[in-house]
């Protein structure tokens, strides 16, 4: 039977790229995202593959994440497949330093934003005995590095509530389990310098970072392992990349 994949974050990067893949495997797509023209975009070009439906919304903002989930048509209302990807670093500054409204968009869109679109969803993935979740989380949930404070802090977050959901969900059979990517060349650094590209451009130079596609595809693999089978934690390192820190860089 076809199922139904909840992406958020669809319209960049890995989310995109994992809306690509699981449209071309069959499985109905509901994208997510606060930018609709990018969304309408996707919606097209995906319904080549299987049937789409698109949600635009802040995962912030409490009332539209129910509203906008309760409003799901019929035909995508059973949710198989949640993948939290939305997310994003804002500043990369010590701590001293830090901007309070960064802070707040980290914790509430990499935190609560997850935790959100997770309560929407649970409650018909309980009642049908079944379901799978994506947490995406990151190398910064395994490790702090020097200024990446309170990213890092949201993507610990990330993981303990990974950890927390497969325990509280295991008597119902929902699967859980979180991937960590390194350094994936997205438009992750343009937002986390605020739009200035130059400097957003050298945290990928001098090496091959991920492509978005490459965490797509591993996210395809992961859900569409037998029933059996949980992967519970993933980390997906460029192979140039050691740790957080620690790049190999042909410069
Ligand atoms: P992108 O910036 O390319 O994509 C981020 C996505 O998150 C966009 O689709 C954006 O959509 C969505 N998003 C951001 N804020 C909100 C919000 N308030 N409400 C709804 N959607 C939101 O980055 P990536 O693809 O790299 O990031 C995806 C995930 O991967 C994030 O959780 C990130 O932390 C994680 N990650 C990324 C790594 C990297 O090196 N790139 C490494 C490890 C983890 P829109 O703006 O339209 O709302
Ligand atoms: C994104 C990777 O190393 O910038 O989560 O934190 S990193």
């Amino acid at each position: 039977m076809t199922k139904t994949a909840l992406v958020t974050g669809a319209t960049s990067g890995i989310g995109k790229a994992t809306a690509q893949i699981l449209a071309k495997n069959n499985y109905k797509i509901i994208l997510c995202g606060r930018r609709e023209d990018r969304l309408i975009t996707l919606e097209k070009e995906l319904s080549a593959f299987t049937e789409v439906h698109t949600l635009t919304f802040d995962v912030r903002d409490k009332k539209a994440v129910f509203e906008s989930i309760n409003s799901i048509p019929e035909a995508f209302s059973k949710i198989d497949v949640l993948i939290n990807n939305a997310g994003n670093a804002h500043g990369l500054d010590p701590i001293q330093n830090g901007d309070l409204d960064d802070w707040d968009a980290m914790i509430d869109i990499n935190v609560k934003g997850l935790l959100y679109v997770s309560k929407a969803i649970i409650p018909q993935m309980i009642e049908r005995k079944s379901g799978h979740i994506i947490n995406i989380g990151s190398i910064a949930g395994k490790e702090v590095y020097p200024n990446g404070n309170v990213y890092c802090a949201s993507k610990h977050a990330v993981d303990a509530l990974n950890q927390a959901m497969r325990m509280d969900l295991n008597p119902y059979g929902i699967r859980v389990g979180a991937i960590h990517p390194g350094a994936v060349e997205t438009e992750f650094s343009e937002v986390r310098f605020k739009g200035d590209t130059d400097r957003a451009a050298n945290v990928y130079k001098g090496f091959e970072p991920l492509h978005p596609e490459d965490i797509a595809d591993i996210i395809h693999f992961v859900v569409s392992r037998p029933y059996h089978v949980n992967i519970a934690d993933l980390m997906v390192l460029p192979t140039a990349q050691a740790a957080a820190t620690i790049l190999k860089r042909d410069i």
